[in-house]
């Protein structure tokens, strides 16, 4: 069990996460790549029946180091659906139809770094040859529009994009794992703090995805059922029409390369009274809210 009410380190949500796998049927993890320092990217997949080749709902946390709530939020979403399997009707349903898999933790280093040097650390740990400066944005190293508007190639930026796309072992482990259940990934979901955006495609341009009627549908949804929950406001759209152009993001990459139309970054609370950190005590509000959105979300999908 892990107290959901605040959040952990890199270690303890891994103890975590291999206690559900060891001690819960619907759950596996599979150690899915590593690090630059050598640490695990762990997947967890919460399934009633691996065998039924279900669709599936994918999110990848905490790919940035310093957005703690997005790791907690996908903590208590795996907590709430393991408990909620076999009782809470809406749960069961839910993991009969999809399996639901989780990297809580997409970027191990600059996490574990966020906690013992650096709390709003954002990159990964990578050395950068021939500069002073660590670490590239890793929602910059995707394909779409590498290199483009809204991304760095300066080593010392916050929104530094490495050498080449895919540069770095925790972008390649994200893009394989997608890649891996190619075709049955029915959404893919990026969580990110803060702002309170639910964003789509695309992030490098302000142009609009043909599908993009039907993913405003899909997001409305999420976001109606979010805010009727405690009334925290949410924007949502595309991403370089809500908030601003990032070249070289996960989201496009899962959209315009792995054709997974529902394909979204959430941003989570707040929107900068707090910032990326985010007081203990609204851990749980968050991700309540969060999860009425997504429940709502994918069962408009
Ligand atoms: O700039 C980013 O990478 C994201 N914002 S954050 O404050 N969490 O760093 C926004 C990226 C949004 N774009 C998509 N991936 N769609
Ligand atoms: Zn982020």
């Amino acid at each position: 069990a892990i107290d959901v009410e605040n959040y952990h380190t890199y270690e303890e949500v891994m103890a975590y996460l291999a206690e559900l796998a060891s001690t819960n049927p619907l759950v596996t993890t599979m150690v899915a790549g590593s690090s630059i320092e050598g640490r695990d990217i762990v997947q967890a997949t919460i399934s009633s029946d691996l065998s039924a080749n279900k669709p599936i709902a994918w999110f990848d946390c905490n790919i940035h180091a310093r957005e703690w709530i997005t790791a907690a939020t996908c903590v208590w979403i795996i907590d709430t659906i393991t408990t909620g399997y076999g009782s809470d009707p809406e749960i069961t349903a839910l993991v009969d139809q999809y399996d639901w898999k989780f990297v809580p933790i997409a970027n191990p280093d600059g996490y574990a770094f966020s906690w013992t040097n650096d709390r709003l650390w954002r990159k990964n740990r990578a050395v950068n040859p021939g500069s002073v400066c660590v670490g590239v944005d890793l929602n910059r190293n995707f394909p779409v529009g590498f290199g483009g508007t809204g991304s760095s190639n300066g080593p010392c930026s916050e929104t530094f994009h490495g050498a080449a796309e895919f540069s770095e072992p925790e972008s390649i482990t994200l893009k394989n794992l997608i890649a891996a259940d190619a075709g049955r990934v029915k959404t893919a979901i990026s969580m990110h703090s803060y702002s309170q955006l639910w964003l789509s495609s695309y992030s490098y341009s302000s142009a609009l995805p043909a599908e993009y009627p039907e993913m405003l549908r899909a997001m409305r949804a999420g976001v109606d059922a979010l805010t009727a929950t405690y009334g925290t406001v949410y924007d949502y759209g595309s991403t370089g029409t809500v908030l601003y152009i990032a070249s070289g993001t996960t989201t496009d990459h899962y959209y315009k390369n792995e054709g997974v139309v529902h394909s979204y970054t959430i941003e989570l609370r707040d929107t900068g009274l707090y910032g990326f950190e985010l007081p203990p005590r609204l851990i749980v509000p968050t991700a309540i809210e969060t999860w009425n959105g997504i429940k709502a979300f994918i069962n408009a999908i």
